[in-house]
């Protein structure tokens, strides 16, 4: 019954797209997830939009009707939407009119949970919101002298933005302190020299699931879309190779608006400074391929294409029981050797991860010789623990020590040696 009642109380919905129809579909999905009802979508077989409505006229004049009849509140365009474009939708259709980028930062907004989400969120909507402020503005600038002359409306506009240019650096500034004081609290040395995996993906694919199974960390998983908008970061044990450090990341959707990806930066940089990345794909989705296209597209925009990658094709339980990792790929291509059709919802898979991970981790190996001051015996203390001790002389002034050490982790320990110590 009260299923019943939410249901009735969504507002109507209807979708506007262009040829690419598996965007459309996800533009559903994203739709669904900020609680609307999709009554029916409108597309046309053009691969531009029309710059002045998005889509022809015929089109508009056939969709107003509906809009009446059906009563829709909002119409959502596949695209990004310009302000003129909007405005012309707006006067035909004469209902609330948004766009894929609008929609997607309206699901962030209700979802981010964090001071840090939050700062975020409310950025990439400025970003959003500034070019598109003289809209808004237009019937005051109307009000304006003649030719030349400078309009309360114009002025006004200026005010706007200028006050929207300060919030957006305030903003920032605010951002830079969060991260700060994250940075701060993962310096400790120890945690510093760790190496670190992070799950990266297409949205929805599992990546929390997984982070929760591998450290059974309390992060929040849900089946909507974008459920995690804030980097979260734990340590695991992996049986032979020791600790490591793990970060779960946003998801990555089609078309994910560019205000987004510069607001979110801070939480992709968990990826960008990454030893090793897990990339998940649900292959339960037959658009998994698509997906998993859209995922190495952004993984190369955040220039970490040649960070060593494990292809982990989640959700392998819906799959029919005959379906093998060679009949799920056929013959496409792939960004990484290391492929594991797993289910993260099975003991004996995430086992199957874990050695992987080990295995990739220790490839590099390498023997390194240290020369250590005797005021850092943590440097010592970290050989020990994480690297194989080849051996060990203590001399007058200091210790050497030969190790052999995964590279990555050695030159982190080696950059800290560098380091004046501090208290
Ligand atoms: N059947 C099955 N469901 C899974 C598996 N892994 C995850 N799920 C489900 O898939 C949905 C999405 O999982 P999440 O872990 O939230 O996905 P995510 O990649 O973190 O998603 P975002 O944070 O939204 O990007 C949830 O309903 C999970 O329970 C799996 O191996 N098998
Ligand atoms: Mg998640």
């Amino acid at each position: 019954m009260i299923d019943q009642l939410a249901e009735e109380t969504s507002p109507k919905a209807v979708l506007l797209g262009l040829k690419d129809l598996t965007s459309i579909e996800e533009l559903g999905e994203l739709a669904r997830t900020a609680d609307l009802d999709v009554v029916g979508t409108f597309n046309q077989n053009r691969t531009k939009p029309d710059p002045r409505g998005y889509l022809g006229s015929g089109k508009l004049d056939e969709l107003a009707k509906i809009v009446i009849d059906q009563s829709i509140e909002v119409v959502i365009a596949d695209d990004e939407l310009s302000p003129g474009q909007q405005r012309h939708l707006e006067r035909c259709l004469k209902t609330k009119i948004m766009d894929r980028t609008s929609l997607v930062l309206a699901i962030f907004a209700a979802r981010a949970q964090t001071h840090e989400a939050k700062l975020q969120v409310e950025l990439a909507q400025l970003a959003y919101l500034a070019p598109r402020l003289t809209r808004m503005w237009t019937h005051l600038s109307r009000l304006g002298g003649g030719i030349g002359t400078r309009g309360p409306g114009e002025t006004q506009l200026e005010v706007d933005k200028r006050l929207l240019q300060t919030r957006m650096i305030q903003l920032r500034k605010s951002l830079e302190k969060v991260r700060q004081s994250r940075q701060t609290q993962q310096s400790n040395r120890e945690t510093h020299s760790l190496l670190k995996a992070s799950l990266v993906g297409y949205t929805n694919s599992g990546k929390s699931t997984l982070m929760n199974r591998l450290t059974e960390a309390n992060v929040l998983v849900e089946d909507k879309l974008f459920a995690t908008l804030d980097p979260t970061t734990r340590r695991i044990t992996l049986p032979t190779y020791g600790e490591v450090l793990i970060s779960d990341t946003v998801g990555f959707i089609q078309k994910l608006p560019h205000q987004l990806v510069d607001a979110f930066m801070a939480t992709l940089e968990e990826a960008q400074s990454a030893d090793v990345l897990i990339h998940v794909v649900d292959a339960s989705s037959p658009e998994w391929a698509g997906m998993l296209a859209t995922s190495m597209a952004l993984l190369k925009e955040l220039n970490v294409s040649d960070t060593p990658q494990i292809l982990v094709f989640n959700k392998s339980d819906k799959l029919a029981k005959d379906q093998t990792l060679t009949s799920l790929i056929g013959n496409i291509e792939l960004p990484s050797k290391e492929i594991i059709l797993m289910s993260a919802l099975k003991d004996e898979d995430l086992a199957d991860l874990f050695e992987t991970l080990q295995t990739i981790l220790s490839k590099t190996r390498n023997t390194m010789t240290f020369t250590i001051p005797y005021d850092r015996m943590d440097i010592v203390h970290l050989l020990h623990k994480h690297g194989e001790l080849l051996s060990e002389e203590y001399e007058e002034d200091h210790i050497k020590i030969v190790s052999a050490i995964q590279t990555v982790l050695g030159q982190k320990i080696m950059g800290q040696l560098q380091k004046p110590l501090s208290h």
